[in-house]
């Protein structure tokens, strides 16, 4: 009843549920023969990083051996995988992209 809200009960807000679609996170995984360069341009291209910013997270993966190099809805993350693997099997380096649900 109005008025008991206080010491009595306790005052509940309703919060309408918003919702977000999933988010996805790309992976790149190192190996021991894909040359560097051809990973930064990987992420310089697919992944709009600047050349320095390109160049620290294959390092990145290099060091710790697998990097998120982004996060994006189901649809986009999937043809970033797709457009990685296809150059890189094109370029006949073995780099590997995947995804993962966040
Ligand atoms: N480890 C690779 C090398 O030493 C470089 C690399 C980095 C490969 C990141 C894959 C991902 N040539």
């Amino acid at each position: 009843k109005s008025g008991d809200d206080h010491e009595t009960s306790v005052a509940t807000k309703t919060r309408p549920k918003t919702q977000r679609p999933p988010l996805y996170k790309v992976l790149l995984l190192n190996d021991d023969y894909t040359p560097m360069e051809f990973v930064v341009h990987v992420l310089e291209r697919y992944f709009g990083m600047s050349h320095s910013q390109a160049f620290e997270i294959m390092l990145t993966v290099h060091k710790k051996g697998l990097a998120v190099v982004g996060v994006f809805s189901f649809e986009v993350a999937e043809t970033k995988v797709a457009q990685v693997m296809d150059f890189s099997r094109r370029h006949q380096h073995p780099l590997q992209c995947t995804m993962e649900k966040e």
